[in-house]
């Protein structure tokens, strides 16, 4: 298995121009792209905080190429909203950058207005935040009621900020691996069940298709410690990463989650790692782990998701081999190695949260309904609100202010899971259910699962403390990262309005 082409910022810039293209597989799936002018599909990009990321993207897509719930859609707010194109077609493109705590506004991270149509050209300029958190982010495409098909198609790529060994220098000096795990329908569509998943997944473009899961191959050299940063870029599917060998779980070194080191905003800004034998990763989550490679005496060494109980409603996610591993001595070296530290831990940027003081509360919840035949909607609302199907010219549901650190309780009323995603920031982890998570699992995320609701008994819930205290202002969007619930409506706009200026003395 190769690693995707890595893309290095240099003097404070990371300047690359991508196409997006499609074609049809011999299965008949659509398939799309990002694609670099050297030919390389979805690079890694390696950025610095405090760098501009500059991509010039082209769209190659031919006019009406993909079927769309939204398209020949108006943008029918006022002109200033418009970012690129006005209408939405069937082909319209944009790159959300998930994850990184960039501004929401045109040619930086916006996805509400944010439409590039085929054949025209849009110039992205991105500024990394200084205190962005060193890690794993990736980006993709958003535009709403089209995106199950554009990740599922394979538009997608791994972000890296540089400088996680600052924060936990247990990694300096380890080889490094990004594996990126994606998601596509199953050719033939058969009925989930048994062998069938919902989905068929790939890891690094390698597919892993059922019944028989042929796993890719990951060559390591016997018992070497690398440093492998996991993205689940799957539109549908849940997994729960595991490795075996022999049968056995294998315990993992977990570094970082979500693009933020464990235990690093505790005020020493110092990670510490966790010790896990399975991870769980939402559709769009990441998680970075170091390994022990298995000795030549191991026979089977597995990395895999086990299976996952999405709920009655939910996609069936079973368990699966995504790889081998496999111990020999002439394993050709990963291409990148983290660097030895060059400074202390980097500030945090969201210090001192889990003891800010909540200005406000707020309860959410996601909900379906499958009454109008052919037409499923599903919703995320606020409690006492009307629940409304997505649109960009929807008000925003929330209005607060920069500053403000608010507490969300978030519900699932449905019999799926939903998995809660937030653009611009990140959140820290609070209660499950009512009760207080463990410190372990206390940690600053981007995106987290609520489990189905069984149709008795109390709704499941998480408890989340947001942070709008960064520089981040405007509109942009909370979600479900299932991107089927997201492009059938389960998705809606916060404000963030500028702290006003101090009062004059
Ligand atoms: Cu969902």
């Amino acid at each position: 298995m190769t690693q995707p082409e890595n893309l290095v910022s240099a003097n404070g810039v990371l300047s690359l121009a991508l196409t997006y293209q499609t074609r049809t597989d011999v299965n008949g799936n659509i398939l799309y792209c990002y694609t670099t002018e050297s030919g390389a599909q979805s690079p890694t990009l390696h950025v610095q905080p405090g760098d501009s990321l500059r991509i010039t993207l082209k769209n190659l897509v031919p006019p009406q190429a993909s079927p769309s719930a939204m398209a020949g859609m108006t943008m029918t707010g006022p002109a200033s909203s418009i970012c690129g194109a006005g209408t939405m077609t069937g082909s319209s493109v944009n790159i959300h950058y998930h994850g990184t705590n960039t501004a929401p506004v045109c040619h930086q991270d916006e996805v509400i207005h944010t439409l590039v149509n085929s054949g025209e050209t849009f110039e992205y300029n991105l500024q990394i935040p200084l205190d962005e958190p060193p890690g794993l982010y990736w980006y993709h495409p958003h535009v709403h009621g089209m995106s199950e098909a554009a990740v599922q198609g394979g538009a997608s790529g791994a972000l890296i900020v540089e400088g996680i060994e600052n924060s936990n220098p247990s990694v300096a000096g380890l080889p490094q691996q990004v594996f990126v795990i994606r998601d596509n329908p199953v050719p033939g569509d058969p009925p989930p069940g048994g062998k069938v998943p919902e989905n068929d997944v790939s890891l690094n473009y390698i597919p892993i298709p059922s019944p028989s899961f042929p796993p890719a191959i990951i060559p390591i050299k016997p018992s070497e410690k690398q440093f492998w940063r996991v993205l689940n870029a799957s539109a549908d599917t849940i997994v729960d990463l595991q490795l075996t060998f022999d049968g056995a779980p294998q315990s993992l070194n977990v570094i970082a989650l979500d693009g933020v080191a464990t235990g690093s905003q505790d005020g020493t800004h110092q990670g510490s790692s966790l010790t896990k034998t399975d991870i769980v990763l939402a559709p769009a989550a990441r998680v970075e782990f170091i390994v022990n490679g298995p000795s030549s005496s191991v026979k089977n060494a597995t990395l895999l998701t086990r299976s996952v109980n999405t709920g009655p409603y939910g996609f069936y996610d079973p368990a699966r081999p995504l790889a081998r591993i496999q111990p020999i001595v002439s394993a050709p070296e990963p291409p990148m190695t983290i660097p030895t530290p060059s400074g202390p831990p980097p500030p945090a940027r969201f210090a001192g949260l889990a003891t800010a003081v909540p200005t406000t509360q707020r309860k959410l919840y996601f909900s379906e309904n499958f009454s109008e035949p052919g037409n499923p909607r599903y919703f995320i609302t606020v409690d006492g609100q009307q629940p409304v199907v997505f649109s960009p010219d929807n008000p925003p549901a929330i209005v607060t202010t920069q500053g403000s650190v608010e507490d969300w309780t978030i519900e699932n009323r449905s019999l799926e899971n939903h998995e809660f995603h937030i653009h611009q920031i990140h959140f820290l982890y609070l209660e499950k259910n009512g009760v207080p998570v463990s410190a372990a699992d206390a940690q600053y995320l981007d995106t987290i699962q609520i489990p189905f609701w069984t149709g008795t008994g109390p709704f499941p819930s998480v408890k989340l403390r947001m942070d709008f205290r960064g520089q981040v202002t405007g509109d942009f969007v909370y979600h479900c990262h299932i991107l089927d619930h997201e492009d059938h409506g389960m998705m809606a706009i916060i404000q963030v309005n500028p702290a006003p200026p101090p009062a004059a003395p």
